[in-house]
């Protein structure tokens, strides 16, 4: 991403978060969930994390997480996202922005994104001595603490006031929201940067073996490995989240860190370019259920298979959102 690039996202985020949004958000959000939200989705950030919230919790399975994410991240990366289709100047296609890991997987404190300058999407929190290492689930992966673990005050977003959450990183059941659930807890963004989990889980080698993989059965497994298996391994997708400390490896309140969109659309890129190197077989391939960890009583996903996204969008079947160029789609990676 350019300078200016990194400007205009941060000024989307900062924008969708200052702008009060309006009650039939929240009404919508009610007749999914049930439930009275409450002060928590008073913006149309919140908004779009609290749907994300909800409904990463139906369709969270490995089999239907990235189309999913693909139609909640890719229009959140655009400022006009809300309320313009990307396709309306469709040359040259628009070009979405992302966070290429394995540039700066040695040393996140230096990278662009995360060194606290005017450009960056803030940078490592205050050094907090309470932060202690973690297991992923508990006795499996065992992740060392970063060099932060407060609040970050440099940067865009050294103000940002979060919400949603936190939850316990044991959850590992299909079921309704767990506790908190909706409460409102303001609180800072909470950064740790950690270059151990970004050098072991997202450098450019794991990149070249997800992009060699060969099934999408496999691809699955290098990208978003579960980590409620025990070999030891976090995947790309998990590396990711827990490279930047707290907030971003939350299980469901990580959208409320900026970097969040960047780190999905960087997974989108790697799936689009791995589609593409077989067209016919992998451009609707997918493997999985519509259960969180695929439990045996959930249904197999098909291409046909509908998906919710509340306010975000209309219902839509998976085949409409697994190609950065067909349906409502029209963009590209560099
Ligand atoms: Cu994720």
């Amino acid at each position: 991403m350019q300078p200016a690039d990194r400007i205009d996202y941060t000024n989307s985020v900062l924008c969708l978060g200052l702008v009060f949004g309006q009650g039939f958000l929240c009404e919508a959000q009610r007749g999914l969930t049930g439930q009275n939200l409450g002060p928590i989705s008073t913006t149309p950030f919140m908004s779009t994390i609290v749907d994300s919230f909800c409904l990463g919790i139906v369709i969270s399975s490995i089999c239907g997480k990235w189309p999913f994410e693909k139609n909640v991240d890719i229009p959140a990366t655009s400022r006009e996202s809300l309320t313009q289709r990307l396709c309306a100047n469709a040359d040259p296609f628009p070009h979405i922005r992302y966070w290429n890991w394995a540039l700066w997987a040695d040393d996140l404190a230096s990278s662009p994104l995360f060194d606290c300058s005017d450009t960056s999407l803030s940078g490592d929190g205050e050094y907090n001595s309470d932060e202690q290492p973690s297991e992923v689930p508990p006795g499996w992966v065992t992740v060392p603490r970063g060099t932060g673990g407060g609040c970050t005050r440099c940067g865009p977003f050294k103000d940002m006031e979060i919400h949603l959450g936190p939850f316990s990183h044991d959850f590992d059941a299909p079921g309704p929201p767990p506790p908190p659930q909706f409460e409102y807890n303001p609180r800072c963004l909470n950064r740790s940067l950690n270059t151990y989990v970004s050098s072991t889980y997202t450098n450019a080698t794991v990149i070249e073996d997800l992009i060699m993989t060969d099934s999408i059965a496999d691809f699955q497994l290098v990208l978003d490995h579960n980590p409620f298996v025990m070999n030891g391994s976090l995947g790309i997708h998990g590396g990711g989240h827990w490279s930047l400390g707290a907030t971003h490896s939350d299980l469901f309140a990580s959208p409320q860190d900026p970097a969040f969109m960047l780190h999905h659309s960087m997974i989108d890129r790697l799936w689009a370019e791995w589609q593409a190197m077989d067209e016919p077989n992998r451009r609707y391939a997918l493997n999985g259920t519509d259960g969180f960890l695929n439990p045996p009583t959930s249904t197999v996903v098909t291409p046909d298979t509908m998906m919710e996204f509340g306010v975000l969008d209309r219902p839509r079947p998976i085949r409409e959102v697994m190609d950065p160029k067909g349906h409502q789609y029209c963009y590209m990676y560099t």
